[in-house]
């Protein structure tokens, strides 16, 4: 048996899980496009059917859930996302810009805050096929951001939209007390046990754990609405 992260336990299969609880998966649109914000000279959008201009990539790996559980062995198709990053987004940056961090966000308004060196990472794809086949509405379609070595909550799902950052966009890490109690760390490695901003991982996996079974729950519910 292979080793896990500490404190990840594997799961069977791979479930549907996140911040959108009881909601069913967004609709895909006709014609799904990536928008780029921030900072940018132009406000391109790049339409999904462009990626066919990149390489294929194909990776095998484990996702993490920062909650505690691993669904191993994914095989994730698409494109790098360092080579979507060169041949769309740097040509449209402002000049002198020095990028720190990119936002994404998902159909669904859910968004990750991403360093840039962990986005350029090698194994970062722009993912549109799960072991075979086109992604599911439960994991992300038509397309998502798929991190391997950091918690899934970096991997964002149903990507439509990444803002380019000079600084780190405190707009998007949310002022709530639920948005505090469960801040994400700005690198979340799995390796390190990154959970959490404040908290040290090992002490906040109670907590995350208990939060398994409901949102389980609750995104099956939504699952069935659709
Ligand atoms: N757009 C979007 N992306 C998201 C989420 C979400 O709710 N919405 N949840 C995140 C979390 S916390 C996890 S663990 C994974 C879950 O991916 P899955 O539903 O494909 O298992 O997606 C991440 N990306
Ligand atoms: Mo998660």
């Amino acid at each position: 048996m292979k080793t896990l992260p500490p404190g990840q336990r594997r799961v069977d299969g791979f479930p549907r899980f996140g911040t959108h609880l009881h909601r069913p998966p967004p609709p895909v649109p006709a014609d799904p496009v990536i928008a780029l914000s921030g900072a940018v000279r132009r406000r391109p959008e790049v339409r999904l059917a462009e990626l066919s201009q990149l390489p294929r990539r194909e990776i095998v790996a484990d996702f993490h859930c920062v909650a505690g559980w691993t669904a191993t062995d994914l095989r994730w198709e698409g494109v790098r996302f360092a080579d979507f990053y060169r041949l769309f987004v740097e040509p449209a940056l402002e000049p002198d810009t020095t990028v720190t961090h990119l936002a994404f966000e998902g159909l669904d308004e859910v968004a990750s805050v991403v360093e840039l060196r962990d986005a350029l990472a090698d194994d970062v794809l722009l993912a549109d096929q799960l072991n075979g086949r086109p992604l599911a509405g439960d994991h992300g379609a038509p397309i998502r951001l798929i991190c391997p070595t950091q918690y899934g909550y970096m991997s964002t799902k149903h990507l439509c939209l990444i803002e380019v950052c000079s600084t780190l966009p405190v707009h998007r890490l949310g002022a709530g007390i639920i948005d505090r109690l469960i801040e994400g760390h700005p690198r979340a490695r799995v390796w390190h046990e990154e959970r959490h901003a404040r908290i040290a991982g090992r002490l906040v996996r109670p907590f995350y754990r208990a939060l398994i079974r409901p949102i389980r729950y609750l995104c099956s519910k939504g699952a069935q609405d659709t």
